[in-house]
């Protein structure tokens, strides 16, 4: 897993040049391809900017309103060379400029950590709404976690970016998920790629208790934000119940981490 960086650009794009794109034909071709791919990367990386930006506003009004910021922080990740071509072999794609834009869907992606787990469909929402904001697809793995317990809301989103000569829809990945969540699949990631150690069904039956001790936490400080707050939401119309959901909703079976 790319590691998710706060307001931090992925420098490593630059040195690590992706030769696996320039797969065969000529020194010209390749270096052709590898042009393609930067500025590929690069919008991208503006459109990863943009929903970081929106999600910064929403978080401002917010606070002028509530008292309260509904964000705890926004970490931003482009996707690196090498899980792209891995992922477009995985799924059976020979590594190209084409391919990545048509298949690879979380090139860029945008974490967004939230309070309570009102506030992430309460940011869901209110994204969703704005208009040049375009839902692909919405995996809700907070209504259903994975089988090891792994708990976010998952929207694929296309933004415009706004270029010199054009304008370009690009799409962007955005995890929304609680502080509780985020703790939670922080240790499970580093607990389960630990080099050179088995993974047990007893470890992961306790992962997976720990989630629910989460998911536990989430419920009740959500129950005194309530008390502590009242409705805040009131004032956000819920289009979540319009919004056009893919038919990969449902969560896979397999931890795919
Ligand atoms: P990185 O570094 O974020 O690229 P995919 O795995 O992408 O082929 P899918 O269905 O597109 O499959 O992905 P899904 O289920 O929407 O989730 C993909 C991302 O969600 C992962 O990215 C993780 O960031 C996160 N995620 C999903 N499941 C787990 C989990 O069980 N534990 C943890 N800690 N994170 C999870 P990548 O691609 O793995 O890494």
């Amino acid at each position: 897993m790319a590691e998710y960086t706060r307001y931090a650009m992925d420098e490593r794009l630059e040195s690590d040049s992706l030769h696996a794109l320039a797969t065969s034909g000529t020194a010209w071709e390749a270096q052709q391809e590898w042009e393609e791919y930067r500025t590929l990367m690069a919008y991208y990386r503006c459109a990863m900017m943009e929903v970081e930006t929106k999600f910064n506003v929403l978080n401002t009004e917010f606070s002028l309103r509530h008292d309260r910021n509904p964000i705890s922080g926004i970490k931003t990740r482009m996707k690196s060379p090498k899980s792209i071509v891995e992922k477009l072999k995985r799924l059976g794609h020979q590594p190209s400029v084409q391919a990545i834009e048509a298949h690879i869907h979380d090139v860029a992606g945008v974490r967004v950590i939230c309070s309570f787990t009102e506030d992430v469909y309460t940011l869901a929402d209110a994204l969703l709404k704005q208009d040049d904001v375009v839902l692909v697809e919405r995996k809700d793995y907070i209504a259903s976690p994975k089988p090891n317990g792994y708990r976010s809301l998952h929207l694929i989103v296309t933004v415009p970016i706004f270029l010199a000569r054009e304008k370009r829809e690009m799409q962007v990945e955005i995890q929304l998920r609680t502080i509780a969540m985020d703790f939670w699949a922080a240790l499970e990631h580093q607990l389960r790629y630990k080099k050179d150690t088995t993974f047990t069904d007893d470890m992961a039956r306790e992962l997976n208790f720990c989630a629910e001790i989460s998911a536990m936490l989430d419920s009740r400080m959500n129950t005194l934000r309530r008390e502590v707050f009242g409705d805040e939401f009131e004032y956000v119309v819920s289009e979540r119940d319009n919004v056009s959901v893919s038919d990969e909703e449902q969560p896979a079976g397999e931890d795919e981490e």
